[in-house]
């Protein structure tokens, strides 16, 4: 019995591989050719075989480890007589020899730099391999390690990569054709080389005849060397054909390869593949027209002119606003709406009894200056409705002011400007002011500040008619009273009913916020106070 070390083969070059599986345990007994890490360049995943049939003793990497050629893998215990029959036989990497070739430079030197012929590195098969892909077109500039080509074999699909940054002059292969190791890929015109240029290669030639012009065969670095394996590292569990290197992307960007359609020959997935997907992805999260899974569905478009006479409004920037407003807010917010009516039959007697006053003063007392105050003293006796969730998810905002938005419709879309501090104000002042701002609103003239640092909004369709609505919450506040058409109702006493004036009330709110038994509170409170403005004063 010995103990022998199996260390990384020779990668040809690629160093500071990762470690993406490690396929024995310390205690298993492994055959020869047997699979014992999965290494991964950016060009190729190999599988490193045990060179010997024994039993593993330890094992010295881990997945995610980055190793290089002679790191250790495992300790192996083997048999002596195994010791004299290892099996694998790791294909090394293939630096082919200059060849000559080609009309001359006057200088042999620098001309030998110029343009390297890339050939196929033996891939482990004296069989012809398919080309499958070709990377690269003629007039592109690629970079030392671009894959110039791919190649299929039954073990693997290997990508050849250039030897050396520089501009592909020609190609010899063309996708489909079976080429076999040493062939002759392509022609580069090697960067920081000193080429004539092609105009002066005739009088170079003219000068120099004889001279005949080296020619490199690029050492074509076998970065994806397929190891010997029983898999193929082209199509794996997933099902998905495709390479190391797309493998490798897919993985970087978090694909899902079993979801992409490959778009190369017989089905093959490529590196472009995986960033189309990745870009149609994007594209769909961020145009909000989410189609499938739990995003919303789009509404379709319509051809409506085929069903009569149409015309196109263009929206107003307004209307757009409020449109993104409405949505977002209707989506972010689980809405709740309560409904109640107050009792407004003395409110209306009193308002009526001041409207000369009202003229006077040069202020039209309609009943929003009272649902305003009421409101702010809801706001203040419940303060679970002065608040507003805080963007952190983790906090909510409890204000200690009293600011109250109202909906104003405008001939441009509806408008929501704010009256501060509404607890602190009387009802010709708050009277006097929501004239001024609704005016404002209708003239176009509101400034933004008008518009913001409200706690709670009152949108009042009373002048309007109808009986009840569901307001929509404008958050960041989280609560909004709508206000129908006060009609006059029968309503029990206790012995007979009585006409009373009563005014329809819709409380929507934020039910994360608040709570029913809060909102329940609030309206009762509101409900009061509308009904006995005495309370106010309380
Ligand atoms: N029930 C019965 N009558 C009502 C009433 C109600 N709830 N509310 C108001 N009225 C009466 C007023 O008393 C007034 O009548 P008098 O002149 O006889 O007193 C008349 O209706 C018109 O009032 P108004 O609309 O001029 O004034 P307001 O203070 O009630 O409302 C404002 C002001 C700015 C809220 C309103 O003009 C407005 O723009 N409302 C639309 C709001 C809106 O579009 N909301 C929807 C938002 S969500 O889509």
């Amino acid at each position: 019995m010995t103990i022998q070390v199996i260390t990384v083969p020779d990668l040809g070059g690629a160093d500071a591989v990762d470690v993406i599986e490690v396929c024995v345990a310390p205690g298993d007994v492994v055959e020869v050719e047997q699979s014992l890490v999965v290494l991964e360049t950016d060009k190729a995943s190999m599988e490193i075989p045990s060179t010997h049939a024994g039993t593993i003793v330890s094992v010295k990497v881990n997945e995610g480890d980055s190793i290089s050629e002679g790191s250790a893998l495992v300790e192996l215990e083997i048999e002596a007589a195994e010791q004299a029959a290892p099996a694998a036989d790791i294909p090394e990497p293939v630096v082919e020899a200059p060849s000559a070739a080609a009309p001359a430079a006057s200088e042999p030197a620098a001309a030998a730099s110029a343009e390297q012929t890339v050939t196929v590195p033996d891939v482990g098969t004296d069989e012809d391999v398919d080309v499958i892909e070709i990377c690269v077109a003629v007039g592109d500039t690629v970079s030392e390690g671009d894959s110039l080509i791919v190649l299929e074999t039954d073990k693997a699909s290997i990508e050849i990569p250039a030897p050396a940054g520089g501009k592909v002059l020609s190609l010899s292969v063309n996708e489909g054709d079976k080429i076999a190791s040493g062939a002759a890929i392509a022609v580069l015109l090697v960067e920081g080389s000193a080429p004539a240029p092609e105009s002066s290669a005739p009088v170079a030639q003219a000068e120099a005849p004889a001279a005949p012009q080296p020619k490199a065969a690029a050492p074509a670095a076998p970065a994806a060397i397929a190891t010997p394996s029983n898999e193929s590292t082209a199509e794996s569990d997933d099902g998905a054909y495709a390479g190391p290197a797309v493998r490798k992307l897919a993985r970087q960007m978090g694909v899902d390869l079993s979801k992409v359609k490959g778009g190369g020959p017989r089905g093959r997935l490529t590196k472009d593949d995986i960033r189309a997907y990745v870009t149609k992805a994007v594209d769909l999260a961020t145009s909000g027209k989410v189609t499938g899974g739990s995003g919303i569905p789009a509404i379709p478009a319509v051809d409506f002119a085929k069903f009569g006479d149409v015309e196109l409004v263009k929206m107003t920037k307004i209307q757009k606003i409020t449109a993104n407003n409405m949505s977002r807010n209707w989506l972010n917010v689980p809405h709740v709406t309560q409904f109640d009516d107050a009792d407004i039959t003395e409110l209306e007697t009193f308002r009526k009894g001041m409207k000369a006053e009202a003229e006077k003063r040069g202020v039209k007392l309609t009943p929003l200056p009272f649902l305003l105050k009421a409101c702010a003293a809801a706001l203040r006796y419940e303060p679970a409705f002065n608040v507003s969730m805080h963007s952190d998810g983790e906090h909510i905002v409890k204000k200690d002011y009293v600011n109250i938005g109202i909906a104003v419709a405008t001939p441009a879309g509806l408008m929501v400007p704010v009256i501060r501090d509404v607890d602190k104000k009387g009802l010709w002042e708050l009277a006097e002011e929501s004239n001024a701002m609704a005016k404002k609103a209708r003239d176009g003239k509101l400034m933004p500040m008008d518009m913001q640092g409200g706690c709670f909004s009152i949108s009042s369709l009373g002048a309007m008619g109808g009986t009840g609505f569901t307001p929509i919450v404008n958050a960041p506040e989280v609560a909004i009273l709508g206000v129908s058409k006060a009609d006059i109702k029968p309503k029990w006493d206790g012995q007979e009913f009585q006409p009373r004036n009563m005014l329809p009330l819709c409380l929507s709110y934020d039910h994360r916020a608040i709570n029913g038994a809060d909102a329940g509170n609030f309206m009762t409170f509101l409900v009061s106070a509308i009904g006995d403005i005495r309370r106010l004063l309380l």
